[in-house]
């Protein structure tokens, strides 16, 4: 049977998270998760934080903290975002952990052994000042190609070339300040992906028919001109040592070891819940896995390039099938970025207005085709005009209806008229067109899907308005609500993917005969189930409240104001 590797990208330790990571990887990936998994399917979600690197140095340097104590902290604090967010892991791992060093070396050793690491000369520049080799984010200057003046020595901000460092224009040290830099000649270790170039090929050809339209193309054009080596060490003191005796004082470089995370936390997981599984022959070498990476659209040649080579090429783990990586979500039209202040804290946010408002209107504008754009107004449209006016309100004006006129259940006739009926089908080929959509990881259009069928429930359960049918004919009234909420039922099970909570909140209502098997039946679309559990009438439990609140006019007046300062 098919089983589902799903990871998300690691996280740097190395700030907060804002909107634009949760909406770009994990919340499509917790869609994906928790969707697979009421299929019935094996599924696992691993991530974790990225802990190395040049980028997390310069910062803990600033911060005056430790390396090792300054990515813990970022390390819990992300934890308890997804927390929050109701992101699901199987396990959240740590790459400065030694269980990763011990994955990352068998890696490194494989494909040494196989001739696709090799030693180059290359230039660097080099600090005179405070004696430190400036790789990456270590060294800034001008932009070489369009000359901005602040661009980093892995890239240009403005305009986006791979910077070679030593070419940057008037550079200065990014550790002290200084410009008495000059040129040295370094030996660093490189991945001869030159020397793979069939293998990935061969392997690439295979995914066109997979990968989305955004990805595929570009991957392709990434290496109209061939594969080239890169390399993969650095002359660091923070990373996982090169881990060949005549390499004394290399450090692995950040994007060799990150990716390996996926499989080194896969094999904490198993032993940390004291599973029999082995993680390579049960998981990362097993011809059943489906290997799906969520991620940015920034890391897709590292994924769907550099570590499905250095898979093959390490036999220690298959090569991606699916690589889903979303475009930029924005704030207000422009990127966010906290050090200008153009940024909402996406922790404050979640305190405020819960997960399932922020999930709701977060997958409602998914990056998934092309860039999108996070505003205030947006929100608050979205979720008072659909959220809480579709399904809010229709699951409280029902439930609540129920609750009151018939507190001791309504009898199993008043249901029957849903069974075999149009409305019925209608469910049974939506659930249908929404399992299509989520196996594609089409997840903004499974929720407008889903949301459809909301609103056509509503639509029908206003024009019925029991609350007047009640008064002349209490029948017709039971039947209306008995179907309605049968419906509702449903609704809120297909809503667990999106919106756990909400799906939690409507289903506690049913009480304790929606077990999971239920549910899972129910989202398959095995709808005879529904008949079976009304069989002798059905009782409500507990009193329907308010499920999803209203935004005020002045609560987003004042956050926009409060954006408009923080970004001045
Ligand atoms: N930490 C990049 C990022 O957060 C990086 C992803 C690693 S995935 C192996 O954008
Ligand atoms: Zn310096």
């Amino acid at each position: 049977m098919k089983r589902y590797l799903i990871t998300s990208a690691l996280p740097y330790a190395n700030g907060p998270l804002h909107f634009g990571h949760l909406a770009g990887v994990y919340l499509p990936a917790d869609v994906f998760y928790r969707h697979t998994k009421l299929m019935g399917r094996k599924a696992i979600h691993i991530s974790g934080s990225d802990e190395h690197g040049v980028a997390i140095m310069l910062n803990a340097q600033k911060a005056n903290k430790e390396y090792k104590a300054y990515v813990d902290e970022w390390h819990e604090n992300h934890k308890q975002l997804f927390d929050k967010y109701k992101v699901f892991f199987d396990y959240f791992g740590q790459t400065s952990a030694d269980y990763h060093a011990e994955e990352v070396i068998p890696w490194f050793k494989a494909i040494h052994e196989k001739g696709l690491i090799g030693t180059k000369d290359s230039q660097q520049l080099y600090c005179k000042d405070c004696k430190n080799h400036l790789p990456d984010r270590f060294v800034k200057g001008q932009c070489y190609s369009c000359d901005y003046e602040d661009a980093r020595g892995d890239e240009c901000p403005n305009c986006g070339i791979i910077v070679d460092p030593v070419k940057l224009k008037s550079p200065v040290c990014q550790i002290c300040s200084s410009q008495n830099i000059e040129e040295v000649t370094v030996t660093q270790y490189y991945l001869l992906l030159s020397k793979f170039e069939k293998e990935f090929k061969e392997y690439l050809s295979g995914r066109k028919p997979i990968w989305r339209k955004t990805v595929f193309p570009f991957v392709e054009s990434l290496i109209k001109d061939g594969l080239h080596d890169r390399a993969i060490s650095r002359d660091l003191d923070w990373g996982i040592d090169v881990p060949l005796a005549e390499a004394k004082g290399k450090r692995l470089y950040v994007w060799f070891d990150a990716p390996i995370g996926y499989v080194s936390n896969t094999k904490k997981m198993i032993e940390e819940k004291g599973l029999s599984e082995d993680y390579m022959k049960d998981w990362w070498t097993n011809p059943d896995s489906e290997i799906v990476h969520f991620i940015g659209k920034d890391n897709i040649i590292f994924h769907s390039i550099i570590f499905p080579c250095m898979s093959m090429a390490s036999g220690r783990a298959l090569p991606a099938t699916d690589v889903p990586a979303n475009q930029y979500l924005n704030l207000e039209g422009k990127q966010f970025s906290k050090s200008a202040g153009w940024y909402v804290d996406s922790n404050e946010a979640v305190e405020q207005f819960g997960a399932d408002a922020l999930r709701y209107y977060l997958f409602s504008i998914l990056p998934e085709g092309s860039d999108s754009s996070f505003t205030w107004e947006g929100f608050q449209a979205r979720v008072n005009g659909e959220l809480a006016n579709n399904i809010g309100n229709l699951v409280n004006r029902c439930l609540k209806f129920w609750a009151k006129n018939w507190s001791d259940g309504l009898p199993a006739e008043a249901f029957a008229g849903l069974f075999g009926s149009e409305a019925e089908t209608k469910f049974s080929t939506t659930i249908k067109e929404l399992h299509e959509q989520l196996d594609g990881k089409h997840i903004k259009k499974a929720l407008e899907t889903l949301m459809a069928l909301g609103q056509e429930v509503n639509t029908y359960f206003s024009d019925k308005a029991p609350w007047a049918e009640f008064k002349t004919d209490p029948e017709a009234a039971s039947k209306t609500i008995a179907e309605t909420g049968l419906q509702i039922l449903v609704l809120g099970v297909l809503f667990e993917p999106f919106l756990p909570d909400l799906s939690e909140n409507i289903l506690s209502l049913f009480g304790d005969k929606i077990t999971s098997k239920v549910k899972e039946q129910i989202y398959q679309g095995d709808l005879s189930i529904l008949s079976e559990l009304v069989k002798d009438g059905y009782q409500l439990t507990g009193k329907p409240k308010a499920l999803v609140p209203k935004i005020d006019d002045d609560v987003i007046a004042k956050l926009k104001e409060e954006l408009g300062q923080k970004g001045n």
